[in-house]
């Protein structure tokens, strides 16, 4: 007796069939580099810092990742920033530099079961006398395998080069050094570009078994654009596991359905097993490039603020439900009813095979469904708790939502599924979700200055972002005792994105008028610059930035730059002083009034200029490239 109105929407039937076969699944996980973006995070305030690691990998309370990974630092830019190298020099050696031991050391923590995967975007020059595919580049690997081994980490996954291609015999010669030196059981990816790769692995045997993982880049389109994740037939053909070794480069908000999408979709559509989002944590200053992308925002160190964006939800939907090890079941994967814009699931059982989790996304439906699901093949028919994000709601309490516990009958039990929405299933428990919050987010205050002091050698100065080169703490030279902060980078890199001169910022967008000031020391022929009212950075093209500059010589030649993001340098006052020479600290200062810039040397003022195409912006330090200068005494006043 038909008395209700007639259901909008058709059920579909699916089976959570446990003898299904399946991939096993790796993972979901994002990238710490390529780089810089993580940057800030160090420089947190507790217990602040202590959250934000929380929500991205304490199991059960936020994003929970199980796959970080990280860049093997170059001393070049890669894309918000420059990381620094283990081995600026071929002698060199410093296993404690930059951010990425410490934040794998933080992930193992919270996580010892995360995996943890290497990857070069760049590298300094020396290798190869700048020719990456080297016994040098494979070398410096395995010393950073050694640096990881000194802090306890394991790495499981190691890459050859980010998004420049591959070569043969160098990913072989690889493969069998890492066996000599004790790294068999390091699995290695290729080739973080594109398909391409499975043509040869297909063709070429000893380079097949050279190579444990296929990881492509933006395998479902670039950024929002994701949409169809097929794969070519001589991937699924080599047998190896397939994967989105990155994916993402959207908003840490609105990137959430393209994860909810491309999560399901790149297993539906193209096998494959694990999907790494770029990059894991926005922790960078809002005029560097791509400021808001990552799991959460963490762009304020000095205030404490932070949030946690929807991108975290959505992770968490499959990384909470789930492990790496457990396998897909393909027969309980797929579209809803076969049709792609009713939205999808997927099927996931446990080691134990008797627990199951299906995640299912509605991102591109346009009504509610109803789904029946029947549970078989020696499934736990236990109760399903079911779990939501509104990728459409602002309503924190609207993500990983714990929303009903439903009892099977006889294996069989309903679901409406609203639109926009991932949802869930599981006969696992121990999902949760964190409560701590930052505070609101303000300016940094000045006056500001550091002595650099206080850090341990090869340690980055609190706030000071590299762009390029390496700017870290050393001990003085010319006589001086104490630290100074010194660009490290003795010669031009391998690159990943454009070349530039060196340099680092720091500090606060709305800095308008100030004096910056600071000794420095040029230890061979060369300049150094005081930046000021830095803003805008382009990191394509010319990799130019928007900034004033006090440039010196060690010949005495100084002049105040005016400098954008489309590469133009103009000269806005120039001059000569007695030499600086080499060796030898000098004080700089560089003061902003309005439109009037002023520059000093050694307390005498040498030149001053009108100019207000920038009304405030950051500090900074650059020098001339391959110029290993040192600074010392940074300071910051309000007003000129
Ligand atoms: C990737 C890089 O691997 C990351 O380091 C970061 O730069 C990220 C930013 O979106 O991009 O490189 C890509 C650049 C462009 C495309 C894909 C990846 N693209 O246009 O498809």
């Amino acid at each position: 007796v038909a008395t209700g109105a007639e259901p909008a929407h058709a059920a579909t039937s699916i089976t959570i069939n446990g003898s299904s076969a399946g991939r096993t699944f790796d993972g979901v996980g994002a990238i710490s580099g390529g780089g810089g973006n993580s940057r800030l995070l160090i420089d947190y305030p507790e217990p602040q810092r202590s959250q934000i690691l929380d929500y991205l990998f304490r199991p059960g309370y936020g994003a929970s990742l199980q796959i970080l990974k990280a860049e093997i630092g170059g001393d070049t830019n890669s894309t918000s920033g420059a990381e620094p190298s283990h081995e600026h020099t071929r002698t060199d050696l410093n296993c404690n530099r930059g951010y990425e031991w410490w934040l794998m050391e933080q992930a193992k923590q919270r996580n010892p079961n995360i995996k943890l995967y290497g990857l070069a975007w760049g590298a300094p020059g020396w290798i190869g006398n700048g020719n990456f595919w080297s016994t040098d580049m494979i070398n410096y690997l395995v010393s950073w395998l050694g640096c990881a081994k000194q802090h306890g980490l394991t790495i499981d996954y190691l890459g050859g080069w980010n998004e420049r291609g591959y070569n043969i015999s160098w990913y072989e010669q690889l493969r069998s050094t890492l066996n000599a030196d004790g790294y068999s059981g390091v699995k290695i990816v290729a080739a973080d570009s594109d398909w391409s790769v499975a043509n040869d692995i297909d063709a070429n045997q000893a380079f097949a078994s050279s190579v444990d993982i296929i990881g492509t880049h933006y395998p479902c389109g670039y950024r929002s654009a994701q949409t169809d994740c097929s794969v070519p037939s001589a991937a699924t053909s080599s047998g190896k596991p397939l994967w989105a070794s990155e994916n993402g480069s959207d908003d840490y908000n609105a990137g959430a359905p393209a994860m909810a999408r491309g999560i399901n979709r790149g297993y539906i559509d193209g096998k494959m097993t694990a999907y790494i989002n770029w990059p894991v944590v926005a922790a960078i200053t809002p005029n560097l490039p791509y400021p808001t992308m990552g799991l959460a925002l963490a762009a304020q160190p000095w205030s404490g603020s932070y949030a946690i964006g929807k991108n975290t939800w959505v992770m968490a939907q499959t990384s909470q439900f789930t492990a790496p090890g457990w396998q897909y079941l393909d027969s309980s994967s797929g579209y809803i009813g076969g049709n792609r814009n009713n939205g999808s699931y997927v099927s996931l059982k446990s080691t134990d095979k008797t627990d199951y989790s299906t995640v299912i996304e509605t991102m591109d439906a346009s009504g509610a469904q109803t789904l029946n699901f029947n549970v078989t093949g020696g499934l736990s028919t236990g109760t399903v708790h079911v779990w939501s994000t509104n990728v459409n709601s602002s309503n924190p309490a609207d993500y990983l939502a714990h929303t009903a516990d439903i009892t099977p009958s006889g294996g069989s039990f309903s679901l409406t599924v609203q639109p926009g929405r991932v949802y869930t299933l599981t006969t696992t428990t121990g999902q949760g979700k964190g409560t701590a919050a930052g505070p609101a987010s303000k300016s940094m205050s000045l006056p500001y200055s550091d002595d650099f002091d206080g850090y341990t050698t090869g340690a980055e100065a609190k706030y000071l972002m590299d762009w390029q080169g390496a700017f870290e703490v050393a001990a003085c030279g010319g006589g001086r005792s104490g630290k100074c902060v010194r660009q490290m980078s003795p010669q031009a890199p391998i690159t990943w994105d454009p070349l530039t001169d060196p340099h680092a910022l720091l500090g606060d967008l709305s800095w308008s008028n100030y004096t910056v000031s600071s000794d420095v020391l040029l230890e061979k022929s060369g300049y150094a610059e005081l930046l000021g009212r830095a803003n805008g950075q382009s990191y394509s093209g010319a990799a130019g930035l928007n900034a004033y500059h006090l440039r010196v010589s060690d010949t005495g030649a100084w002049s105040i730059l005016s400098s954008n993001t489309g590469g133009t340098v103009s000269t806005l006052a120039h001059g000569t002083t007695a030499a600086l020479g080499t060796n030898r600290w000098h004080s700089l200062s560089l003061a902003f009034s309005g439109s009037t810039i002023t520059a000093s040397i050694d307390g005498a003022t040498v030149g001053s200029a009108n100019d207000y195409t920038y009304a405030g912006g950051q500090v900074g330090y650059a020098t001339s490239q391959g110029e290993t200068a040192q600074f010392d005494n940074l300071s910051i006043t309000p007003g000129p």
